[in-house]
């Protein structure tokens, strides 16, 4: 099923799109929590990390290899940052598009609410 993360890969929707390459797309979050967050998603429309095969093995590895990259192009590499990927419902996934959130630019507390 499509989403609107496919759209943004095409160019059918809008998007600040700060990286594309042939495996990944990275775009500005629409509603950023914090003064840096960037989602890394692949071009190709996997809904969740869990749907990943071996054969995907080189876009999860770009999507990471991207991330750090962009971390470092942001100026938030040597303060730190977050990586985040949410799963299906409990992990509180909204867009069922595989996506990495990049996060940082503050400090960002403790890793989840108790
Ligand atoms: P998640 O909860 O992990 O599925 O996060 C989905 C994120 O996607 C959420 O932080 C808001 C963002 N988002 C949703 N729709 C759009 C959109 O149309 N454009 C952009 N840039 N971000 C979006």
């Amino acid at each position: 099923m499509s989403t609107i993360f496919s759209k943004i890969v095409s160019g059918e929707a809008n998007a600040d799109i700060v990286y594309q390459d042939e495996l990944v797309t990275a775009f500005r979050d629409i509603s950023a929590r914090a003064p840096t967050h960037i989602l890394i998603v692949p071009n190709k429309a996997i809904p969740t990390v869990d749907d990943l095969t071996e054969d995907d093995e080189q876009v999860a590895g770009r999507m990471f290899l991207v991330a750090s990259q962009l971390a470092r192009e942001e100026g938030i590499a040597e303060d730190g940052y977050r990586l985040i990927v949410n799963c299906r419902e409990h992990g509180g996934q909204e867009v069922y598009h595989l996506h990495m959130h990049l996060i940082g630019g503050r400090p960002l507390g403790p890793m989840l609410a108790r």
